[in-house]
């Protein structure tokens, strides 16, 4: 193995959990227990856990130490002190509240934020981002740059907003009924792109100008600032820091599931600068959260985090990371499994379309590909595609998303490329019979975020 390409792993293993695979007999009746929805299924009845890279990183050796340093006093805690002084020095921001994950910070901000019927532009919806947004009375107006929809385009940087249609959002709408633009770095279900430092500094510029405030979704960063170093000309030289730093320069404030880039098991965050909404926003915390000063954290998970932050920064470690997924996508292209490309920061994500071309997207292929794949290997995955994608508020429809994919997503310090063959090999071989993957209809569909608890059943004439 090429170690430039595929760096070992830059730490040793302390404590180890043991993993089984139970049979195929079993696989069968876990996923049919579980309704055909790979969030239904039980962890230990998972051998290789890729649902997602949310909470499930492993923690080092000083933030386990850290936790022993929890100060659980109900208020001003020494922690949130920590915490407040680390998201300072790496983000830049003015303010932060702890929050007890991403969608915490996500319901504040689109509370103190967003009038009713206001837009928020934003480069591709988020699942909970575009959830709190429409209930607070918001529309989210997609204006990720068009090659992002585009699975098989290997360009960097696919997750830029596209200047144009920034633009003439802010033209046709008002800047008044614009309440923020939402910049994600990076792009989660574009396949986890990043954006460029030009195409932030062009965002900065555009609402500047407009009197516009700009949010970014800060929870993949340190993997945006690792694309921008190693593909960004001017970038090779400066710090993930330095560019962590410039990155948060163009914002007005973030909204951070710490979950991912804080390699925490719970947590999050929202930062600004302005003085007036950290006032709302604090208001607003003790209502849904807690105190401000731990904000539904324990002050021990805030030290974690305050010391997973500044691991997140190192280079040997988040080189390391993009490059065991990438390690994994390299296996599959090779292999000829259609994925979308290129490869982004947490995750790869399966074609579905290209993979299942029998069923068409009312036959919600990758949610089957998903099940299918837990099947044959016990490896879980996630479909991120018609299901996650839920209903257009107005008609009552199934949103038709342009990729239908599975994502097979990294945890953070957990496997090895060793499991990342085992995966490719499970892919490669459900492929060889893909056209027995079955159509799925709904037998329970929950009416937000539907993607979480659904239940399905197969098709009866795909059988
Ligand atoms: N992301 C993920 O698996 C976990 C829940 S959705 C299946 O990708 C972004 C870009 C996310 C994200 C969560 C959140 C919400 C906001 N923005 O899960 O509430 O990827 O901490 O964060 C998940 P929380």
């Amino acid at each position: 193995m090429n170690l430039k390409e595929y760096p070992a792993e830059p730490f040793r293993i302390k404590s180890v959990e043991t993993v089984k695979m139970i049979s195929r007999e079993e696989r069968e009746r876990v996923i049919k227990e579980a309704g055909y929805n790979t969030f239904l299924i039980n962890s230990e009845d998972v051998y290789i856990d890729l649902l997602t890279d949310s909470g499930t990183n492993a923690m080092s050796d000083k933030q386990w130490a850290a936790m022993m340093l929890g100060d659980e006093a109900y208020a001003g805690s020494t922690n949130f002190k920590h915490l407040e002084e680390a998201v300072n020095k790496h983000f830049g921001f003015k303010h932060i509240v702890p929050t007890h994950q991403g969608r915490g910070a996500e319901n504040i901000l689109s509370q103190i934020a967003i009038r009713p019927g206001q837009f928020v532009p934003g480069n591709m919806y988020f699942t909970t981002t575009r959830y709190h947004q429409e209930r607070n009375g918001g529309t989210f107006v997609d204006i990720i740059r068009d090659e992002a929809h585009n699975a098989t385009l290997n360009i960097p940087f696919k997750g830029d907003i596209d200047l144009k249609k920034l633009q003439q959002v802010i033209d046709e709408k008002g800047a008044e009924n614009i309440a923020y633009v939402c910049l994600a770095v990076t792009v989660n279900l574009a396949g986890g792109q990043p954006v460029s430092m030009k195409n932030m500094r062009a965002v900065r510029e555009i609402t500047r100008k407009n009197g516009i405030k700009v949010f970014y979704d800060a929870t993949r960063c340190v993997e945006n600032a690792y694309f921008i170093k190693e593909q960004e000309e001017g970038y090779a030289d400066k710090t993930i820091q330095e560019i962590v730093l410039e990155m948060f320069s163009y914002a007005d404030g973030c909204t951070m599931s710490g979950k991912k880039d804080c390699i925490v098991n719970i947590g999050g965050f929202l930062c600004m600068n302005d003085d007036t909404l950290f006032e709302k926003a604090k208001e607003l915390v003790v209502v849904y959260e807690g105190m401000p000063s731990y904000g539904g954290m324990a002050g021990r998970d805030m030290e974690a985090m305050a010391v997973g932050l500044g691991e997140s920064m190192q280079f040997e470690y988040i080189e390391h990371r993009v490059k065991q997924v990438r390690y994994l996508g390299d296996q599959l292209m090779v292999a000829g499994i259609p994925i979308v490309e290129p490869v982004g920061g947490h995750a790869v994500f399966i074609d579905a379309r290209r993979f299942c071309p029998h069923l068409i997207q009312d036959e919600f292929p990758a949610q089957s590909l998903a099940a299918s794949l837990y099947v044959e290997s016990g490896v879980r995955s996630m479909e991120r595609g018609i299901i996650s994608a839920g209903r257009d508020k107005e008609t009552g429809e199934n949103n038709h998303p342009k990729l239908e994919t599975v994502r097979l997503t990294i945890p953070r310090r957990v496997y090895t490329y060793r499991h990342m063959d085992v995966v490719a090999d499970a892919v490669i071989r459900l492929y060889e019979h893909r056209e027995r993957i079955p159509g799925l209809q709904f037998v329970y569909e929950p009416k937000q975020l539907r993607f979480f608890t659904a239940r399905f059943d197969k098709i009866k004439s795909s059988l």
